[in-house]
């Protein structure tokens, strides 16, 4: 018995890849979040370069700050750790992935007005290859998502096909261009929605999003979680400090010893390239945009 999404949400989910549930989150969540942001905006004002906090975009300073990413937000506002495990994110989550769901990452992605940048092509499973690919990301929509303000954007379907190489000469780039790989961009959908919506896409869901050049900002908070019995293949970009670190990242449920293991493509993202541990830097191994 499912507690929030409908039979057809569900099916449409496993169909696609993805859903959007618009006007999920209360106003009142989202100016808390946005109160939030301000605070570490201006936290920002003191640095010239990145932390473990927060990732500075090219150009910040002091008088303009320019954060693209909060790093790790569950874990430096209540707000958003309350919210990470408040029945808004895990209830649809657990419709469908299961009871037992373990947190992979969180981060605040803010595509700032003007010039926020570009999030290649990339499926997330080519950044952490588990057992099995019951593996999903909620967005919450921070900023009215439009299609000029570097909308999140999805290949509809291409969850159940190959795992793409991310690499390029050989080393792990974190991204490929659809073009080269056969797919059709007239077949990539805008997930447009108002600021308290929220996005599910799975694991293996071919997703990027373009430059944000609008006037208008656009940030999204992403819990990134699986089924607890989805264990990481090595190699893979999820941090291992033993199985009892592993069990504080439970969101609900149990967390199990018996992975489950499924018949799936995997592709290993090393050898790693010599830079931060971050999606843009990784990425700009990338030789040609996916969205020239
Ligand atoms: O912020 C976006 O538009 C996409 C983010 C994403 O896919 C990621 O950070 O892995």
């Amino acid at each position: 018995m499912a507690e929030v999404l409908s039979a057809s949400q569900i099916a449409s989910y496993r169909d696609t890849g993805y859903l959007l549930l618009e006007s999920h989150l209360s106003a009142q969540i989202i100016n808390n979040i946005r109160d939030e942001i301000a605070r570490f905006e201006d936290e920002s004002r003191s640095l010239t370069e990145s932390n473990d906090r927060l990732e500075l975009e090219d150009g910040h300073s002091a008088e303009h700050p320019r954060v693209r990413r909060i790093r790790l937000p569950h874990k430096i506002s209540h707000v958003m750790q309350d919210l990470m495990y408040s029945d808004h994110i895990l209830a649809p989550a657990r419709d469908l992935l299961g009871p037992d769901l373990r947190l992979h990452t969180s981060k605040l992605n803010m595509k700032s007005a003007e010039n926020g940048a570009a999030i290649e092509w990339h499926q997330d499973y080519a950044f952490y290859p588990h057992t099995n690919d019951d593996i999903l990301a909620i967005g919450v929509i921070i900023d009215d998502m439009r299609s000029e303000n570097g909308p999140l954007m999805v290949y509809p379907g291409s969850h159940k096909g190959p795992v793409y190489d991310h690499h390029v000469d050989d080393v792990f780039a974190g991204a490929f261009t659809p073009q080269e790989v056969g797919l059709n961009p007239k077949d990539a959908v805008e997930l447009t929605g108002p600021a308290g919506s929220i996005s599910l896409h799975h694991g293996r869901i071919v997703h990027g999003s373009a430059q944000n050049t609008s006037s208008h900002s656009r940030r999204i908070l992403f819990y990134e979680m699986m089924a607890a019995d989805a264990f990481p293949i090595m190699g893979s970009l999820t941090s291992w400090d033993g199985i009892e670190d592993y069990n504080t990242r439970m969101l609900c449920g149990k967390p199990t010893l018996t992975p489950r293991l499924k018949d799936i493509p995997i592709r290993i993202p090393q050898p790693q390239p010599d830079v931060p541990v971050s999606i843009y830097e990784i990425q700009k191994g990338l030789k040609k945009s996916g969205f020239e």
